[in-house]
């Protein structure tokens, strides 16, 4: 891996900032590839759907909306491991969200004024799980507990048809684990269309059992290729959309107490991910960087995945930044403002209570990411490309919206109504004004008046 030294750098926060490995984010040349295909999807419903499935995916599957008892055979062909490591993240995921959902509150402001919150959940939500390379049965979890935690009173998923299965279902684990999270409502869709489709909802005239496929949902979430994420985008604004996320990415902060052998493996587990996925060191100690130096060389040829982890580690999106101290490590992590932050020094509460920008913190020697990645009951959906500065990860939070209910009686706005008609005619919006003193002003509704 590279390295980058900040020894002796007195560095300004745009120096700081450009001294953090990241790769340069490509411009999106999807555009105008996925914008037929979301027109053609709103005018056509589910011939578009079939055509695409074609085009794309190679196969039609038998229906585009998956059978109950097809899911419910996915369930039964489950390894029983692999079953129970589902019931298992399902089971902790639920606890944390449980407790995310927030709660209602009012504000007293005097007698008959008072403004209160209250925490909404959105309607309908479409969940798409990408297929080929990357199953993630994980991310079904990830996504729709939350989606469930906050009421969300209809849940669809969509994820694309599979051409090696005879029906052309999605794949069996997917299926599996939204059968076990309670999800019925699943679509073997894929790509851009998929997003068209949540967004705008899909007749299929062709199926007169079953005119409606799929009505509009609110809110789309879930990860996917570039066509996805350039349909979300799109889209955005007609429907709400989580954040379209960048390459995952870890950072590490280590000082010499830290075991260069479990850095080493925690680097290499989320360059596995991807050729583009960042993995980076911050450390105050020169020889803890070249222990884990070390460590990889002779790790990272024994990983199955050697060569995507070798050019991921050693892209210009990963490194080695050396600090003078751990205070330089922490601004530089916060710089950096990583989608994961592994803390591993001798006091990581100190360090931890001075981080501001991380997606989700690890904290100390035995929280690895790929615990947060499965089953810590963390949600494993967060802020990428330097977004923890603003962003925060998944949760019960994306799925619900605040609302504030304005509850001020007679006397509540008799004591304001001077006020509210002063500023009104100052921004010469007099009639805003009148609204309020037609309320004590000749009231014909009462013979008070100010
Ligand atoms: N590390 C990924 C999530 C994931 N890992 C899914 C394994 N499966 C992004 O947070
Ligand atoms: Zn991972």
């Amino acid at each position: 891996m590279r390295v980058i030294d900040l020894r002796g750098k007195s560095l300004t926060r745009a120096q700081m900032l450009a001294a953090m490995p990241r790769a340069e984010m490509g411009t999106d040349e999807a555009t105008e590839l996925v914008q037929p295909i979301l027109d053609n999807v709103k005018a056509n419903g589910a011939k578009a759907l079939r055509e695409y499935a074609d085009r794309f995916d190679h196969v039609v599957p038998k229906h585009l909306r998956v059978p109950v008892d097809v899911m419910e055979a996915a369930i039964a062909s489950l390894d029983p491991e692999v079953k129970a490591a589902i019931e298992e993240s399902i089971r902790r995921a639920r606890a944390v969200a449980a407790n995310q959902v927030p709660e209602d509150f009012h504000t007293d402001l005097a007698n008959g004024a008072r403004v209160s919150e209250r925490w909404i959940p959105v309607q309908r939500v479409g969940l798409y799980v990408p297929g080929g390379k990357a199953v993630y049965p994980s991310s079904v979890i990830m996504n729709a507990v939350p989606a469930q935690a906050a009421g969300v009173d209809s849940l669809a998923i969509a994820t694309p048809p599979n051409r090696n299965d005879p029906d052309g279902w999605p794949n069996r684990t997917i299926l599996a684990t939204c059968a076990m999270l309670g999800v019925d409502e699943v679509y073997a869709v894929g790509g851009a269309q998929a997003i068209a489709m949540f967004a705008y909802g899909a007749t299929d005239p062709d199926d007169p059992a079953n005119p409606v496929l799929c009505e509009p949902v609110d809110k789309i979430t879930g990860p996917g290729n570039i066509f996805v994420a350039t349909a979300k985008r799109l889209v955005s604004g007609i429907v709400g959309i989580d954040a379209v996320a960048g390459p995952t990415e870890i950072a590490i902060i280590a000082d010499e107490t830290a075991k260069p052998g479990w850095v080493a493996a925690d680097l290499i587990g989320q360059a596995e991910h991807d050729e583009l996925a960042g993995s980076v060191l911050i450390t105050d100690s020169t020889e803890l960087a070249d222990a884990v130096q070390e460590e990889l060389k002779t790790r990272v040829p024994r990983t199955k995945h050697a060569e995507r982890v070798h050019t991921s580690l050693s892209g210009q999106q990963s490194g080695i930044i050396v600090t003078d101290d751990l205070n330089q490590a922490i601004d530089a992590a916060n710089a950096y403002a990583a989608e994961h932050l592994e803390v591993q020094t001798a006091d990581p509460d100190a360090v931890i209570a001075r981080i501001r920008n991380a997606g989700a913190i690890f904290r100390g020697n035995y929280s690895p990411v790929p615990l947060g990645d499965y089953m810590s009951g963390s949600n494993h959906v967060l802020p990428t490309s330097g977004t923890a500065r603003f962003a925060a990860g998944l949760g019960v939070h994306t799925f619900m919206k605040p609302v504030e209910v304005i509850e001020y009686e007679r006397e509540g706005l008799k004591e304001l109504a001077a006020r509210v008609n002063a500023f009104a005619v100052s921004e010469d919006l007099p009639a805003h004004g009148e609204s309020v003193l037609s309320r004590f002003v000749d009231d014909p509704y009462n013979k008070e008046t100010l």
